[in-house]
């Protein structure tokens, strides 16, 4: 069985798989436990036997960077944003056919869902930076996590990675709105991601800041990080990135053709990037608005 899943992830260009049981995650997977009550795997599925956890890099997602273009998050070009379902669809109907129950885990719904960072820490696919996110040798920060959790009784135990940011703090320096000021934990209110998709902000935290070209997302704090750099100056030619051209996307993103949208040009060229969640139109003119102010 295992072999044929970890052929179905690969037919479905997914980098990394892992087996972990689905026991609860400790401290050492995500800190402060009191923080994911009910989000452990057996609050979701109570008989869960496994949870297997995907990784695919997303490191070749970008746009053109120069001044003149609007940016948004290597996750957004990637297609994951909220729903990396598409890949790990296959895998959960097989492990159905099979009569076993099958649930994909993603990150549509914060609150239902395992913390994708703390199982992969525990599947040993990285450590958790001073982010908050899952770094390794092999990726940095660039990959999007997924899961399934099964009945299957498939697990096995990996060495959790030794946690190598040591004394730099160059996400937190150039965080420009300052939201990482406790090292693995995001203050959230203050993060540019959180803000750029806030409809309703309670504080603008925009004010003064240079948004780096960001309309939508951001990964400032990926951009700085040292275990990024190889995939900023060299991207990994993976198969899912491979399927990316930028090329396309470009002209798009030009800052003068984004200032210069109408609702049916966002619709068209904006709102089909972003898969599992959509952006209003009134909240991106706002962040085109706040991203020119500062122009
Ligand atoms: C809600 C959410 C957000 C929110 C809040 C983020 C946050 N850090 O909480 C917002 C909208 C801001 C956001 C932004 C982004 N997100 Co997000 N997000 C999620 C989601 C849906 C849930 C995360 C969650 O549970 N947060 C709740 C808080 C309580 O937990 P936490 O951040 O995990 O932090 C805990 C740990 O750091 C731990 N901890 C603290 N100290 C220590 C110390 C040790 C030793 C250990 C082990 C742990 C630990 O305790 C913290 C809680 O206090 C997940 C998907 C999922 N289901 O997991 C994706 C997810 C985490 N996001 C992801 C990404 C890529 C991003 C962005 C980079 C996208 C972008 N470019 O804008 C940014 C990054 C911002 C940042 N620096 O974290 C990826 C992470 C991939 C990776 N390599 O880590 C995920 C897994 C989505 C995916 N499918 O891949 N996100």
């Amino acid at each position: 069985m295992k072999s044929n899943i970890i052929n179905l992830a690969k037919e479905n260009h997914i980098d990394e798989i892992r087996f972990i049981d689905a026991e609860n995650l400790t401290e050492d997977h995500i800190g402060d436990l009191q923080k994911f009550q009910g989000r452990q795997p057996l609050d979701i599925m109570p008989d869960a036997k496994t949870v297997i956890v995907f990784s695919t890099y997303i490191g070749r997602f970008v746009t053109d960077t120069s001044h003149q273009y609007g940016r948004t998050s290597r996750l957004v070009l990637s297609g994951y944003y909220a729903n990396i379902v598409k890949p790990l669809k296959p895998i959960k109907e097989y492990l159905e056919s099979l009569d076993h129950k099958a649930m994909i885990i993603d990150g549509e719904s914060d609150d239902a869902s395992i913390p994708l960072k703390g199982t992969a820490v525990k599947a040993g696919l990285g450590w958790i930076g001073k982010n908050s996110l899952l770094i390794n040798d092999k990726y940095g920060s660039f990959q999007a996590l997924g899961a399934i959790l099964t009945d299957a009784d498939i697990s096995e135990t990996y060495p959790i990675m030794k946690n190598k940011c040591g004394e730099c703090f160059k996400c937190s320096d150039a965080c420009p709105s300052n939201a990482i000021r406790t090292p693995h934990i995001l203050d959230r209110p203050n993060c540019l991601s959180n803000f750029l998709e806030d409809d309703n902000p309670e504080t603008d935290i925009s004010d003064g800041v240079d948004l780096n070209g960001y309309f939508f997302e951001c990964d400032i704090c990926q951009n700085v990080c040292p275990w990024n750099q190889q995939h900023i100056k060299c991207p990994l030619d993976t198969p899912y990135g491979r399927l990316f051209d930028s090329n396309k996307l470009d002209p798009v993103m030009e800052l003068d053709h984004l200032r210069d949208m109408d609702e049916d040009d966002y619709e068209r060229e904006i709102a089909p990037l972003m898969i599992g969640y959509k952006l209003p139109y009134k909240t991106f003119k706002r962040n085109i608005e706040i991203l020119l102010r500062g122009e």
